[in-house]
């Protein structure tokens, strides 16, 4: 039977051993060093190294920023989902998505940073979303090859960081793990339809896959010596597995499911190795991958612009729940006095 969801690794994926911790602790950080050895969670009062809490704002930031970005890519089918079902199906998908964000962004004050500063930093393009909202969608077969490929990459990436040795990211996550599980087998099911339809339904599903295969396997990010957070981030328990075994475990779960779907990978150095027990795949062009992070990508401007106006334009809800919240707390106060 074919495995459609990628929602939990099988206990044969054992993780790799974790780098050890500092030959010298820093006075103040041994209860944090005791926690993460044990497999515990840091929760947000406890003693953190500052790189610790600096880098765990940069991946969430980074990742939330991700949930809310990729929402464009499939908002932009909405309005023109082949049926009623389709398109309430997309619309409550692309509003989990933005649920997604605000956890995410929750989960990144309780670090000690503001979320109004977060979204600064993203509109002046000092930090960063994942690449693969900078392609764009052409066809409806391309929603289903982001639930199918995109979201099932994000499972893979993200269920072991329900494990993270970070509380409130890890909690977050259970959910957004979840939810995308959800999201992976709807886009099977959008594409299996596609697959099997008329053969132009069939060209447009096949046509998809073969624009999004390649920007899915970046979404991993750089091979694991190019990777320059991974060490520190495994020694921290926050990454479980490299970008490597990560990308290695997605080309193994999706390769079964594109056979069940009737369609090809567009990689001709695809094969099953006996020896190692997994698939060989092609080189992944990653010099492309640093374009498109550096703003390059077919679709940078157009999402940057789009969200900045967006947050334009939800400048009057903002003022709104704010003197809402106001007139809350002056109420609370005279019913106090
Ligand atoms: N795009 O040292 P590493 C979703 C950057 S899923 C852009 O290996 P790290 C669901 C990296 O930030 C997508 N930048 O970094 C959804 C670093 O730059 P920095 C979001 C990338 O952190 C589905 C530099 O390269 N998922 O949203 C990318 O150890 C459908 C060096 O890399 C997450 O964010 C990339 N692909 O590993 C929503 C998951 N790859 O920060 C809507 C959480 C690398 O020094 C619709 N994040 N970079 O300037 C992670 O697991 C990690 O942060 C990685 C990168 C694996 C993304």
């Amino acid at each position: 039977m074919v495995r459609v969801y990628g929602n939990d690794f099988a206990p044969q994926d054992a993780e790799p051993a974790r780098p050890a911790a500092p030959a010298e602790i820093e006075p103040g950080l041994e209860d944090f060093w005791r926690i993460v050895g044990a497999d515990g969670r840091i929760e947000p009062r406890d003693a953190m190294p500052e790189d610790y809490r600096r880098s765990l704002v940069r991946q969430i930031a980074q990742h939330a920023h991700s949930e809310i970005i990729g929402m464009q890519p499939e908002g932009n089918w909405i309005g023109r989902a082949p049926s009623l079902r389709r398109k309430a199906i997309l619309m409550a998908k692309v509003q989990d998505e933005a649920g997604h964000g605000l956890y995410l962004y929750a989960a990144a004050e309780t670090l000690g940073v503001d979320r109004a500063d977060l979204l600064d930093l993203l509109h002046s393009g000092r930090q960063k979303y994942s690449s693969i909202f900078n392609y764009p969608t052409l066809t409806w077969a391309d929603i289903g090859a982001i639930g199918w490929l995109v979201d099932g990459a994000a499972i893979v990436n993200q269920v072991p960081l329900c494990r993270c040795s970070y509380g409130p990211y890890a909690r977050a996550m259970i959910r957004v793990c979840k939810e995308e599980s959800f999201h992976q087998r709807q886009g099977f099911e959008a594409l299996n339809t596609l697959s099997h339809g008329t053969p132009e339904q069939r060209a447009m599903a096949q046509d998809a896959v073969d624009r999004w295969w390649w920007p899915s396997l970046m979404m991993f990010g750089p091979h694991d010596a190019e990777s320059t957070h991974s060490e520190k981030s495994m020694a921290w328990g926050v990454k479980r597995f490299s970008n490597d075994d990560l990308r290695q475990r997605f080309v193994d779960m999706t390769v079964p499911q594109s056979e069940a779907l009737g369609l090809t990978l567009p990689d001709p150095d695809l094969r099953w190795n006996e020896e190692r027990g997994h698939y060989d795949f092609g080189e992944i062009d990653f010099t492309e991958l640093f374009e498109v992070i550096k703003g390059n990508g077919p679709c940078n401007k157009q999402r940057m612009a789009h969200r900045r106006g967006a947050h334009e334009d939800g400048a009057w809800a903002r003022e709104a729940a704010t003197a809402y919240a106001e007139k809350q707390a002056a109420r609370k106060e005279g019913s106090a006095a």
